[in-house]
């Protein structure tokens, strides 16, 4: 196997995500967990959906409306200053600590990270956290205007290094990534940071959030993609009511 280029996610396998939980908790005292996890499955929710609909925003964008939305679904009062506190964070997330280390012993390949994040965003974090100086491309899909796991979007690991795909090993955390890297062709490491044991002992301590309450906070709010649904109805009983009442 001969691996001439080590690509990286970035968030999540490069930069620790939850490292915002410090700040949510400050802005939000005993919803700094909640909003946490909700703003993440929430952000990763817009790129594909975004994706899917082809109406592309770049991530700074969908981290915005995915916050945004995580605030007003858990009733939480906005403030202009704290939200943008927090979303500086994303400048200046924390590197897992085993990162500089593996980056500096690979520095007979080619190193670059490929990342749904936008090219302001991912420039900014990747010279915050001193990683500028280890990579040789900081590669954004801004570019192809659609999110991994797009194809279009791996596909630019090979357009900009010139290095085919077989020759690339991918490394994510994130299981869909690692997934979309795979079923593009590249060579994939996956980092599992939470075993099944793991996930297991976490049930039985039932220190999670209740599954309820994070299956309201993340399926039954109204997105924010900039569309609205023509109606609201409360339920299906109020259906043939409101179709009599539409005029052509
Ligand atoms: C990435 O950095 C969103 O974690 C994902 O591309």
């Amino acid at each position: 196997m001969t691996i001439q280029a080590v690509v990286f996610d970035a968030y999540g396998t490069l930069y620790d995500i939850q490292s915002v939980a410090a700040i949510t908790e400050r802005a939000y005292p005993g919803y700094g967990e909640l909003i946490t996890q909700i703003w993440r499955i929430k952000q990763l929710e817009y790129t594909w959906l975004r994706s899917l609909m082809r109406r592309y925003e770049d991530f700074s964008v969908i981290t915005r409306e995915s916050l945004d939305y995580t605030l007003d679904c858990l009733g939480l009062k906005q403030d202009a200053e704290i939200f943008d506190s927090i979303m500086d964070k994303y400048l200046h997330l924390d590197l897992y600590p085993d990162a500089l280390q593996a980056l500096s012993e690979l520095k007979d390949r080619k190193l670059a990270i490929l990342s749904n994040g936008s090219t302001g965003m991912l420039n900014a974090l990747v010279r915050n956290s001193g990683l500028d100086r280890l990579l040789d491309a900081t590669i954004s899909i801004d570019s192809k205007s659609i999110f991994k796991p797009s194809p279009d979007a791996y596909a630019l690991i090979e357009e900009t290094l010139r290095i085919a795909p077989t020759d690339v090993l991918f490394v994510s955390s994130n299981p869909w990534d690692a997934c979309g890297a795979k079923a593009f062709g590249l060579k994939v490491a996956w980092i599992e940071r939470v075993t099944p044991d793991a996930m297991v002992r976490a049930f039985e301590r039932r220190d999670l959030v209740t599954p309820l309450a994070m299956f309201k906070a993340i399926r039954t709010q109204m997105d924010q993609l900039g569309l609205k649904p023509d109606h609201q109805i409360s339920g299906l009983s109020d259906l043939p009511g409101l179709v009599a009442g539409i005029r052509p």
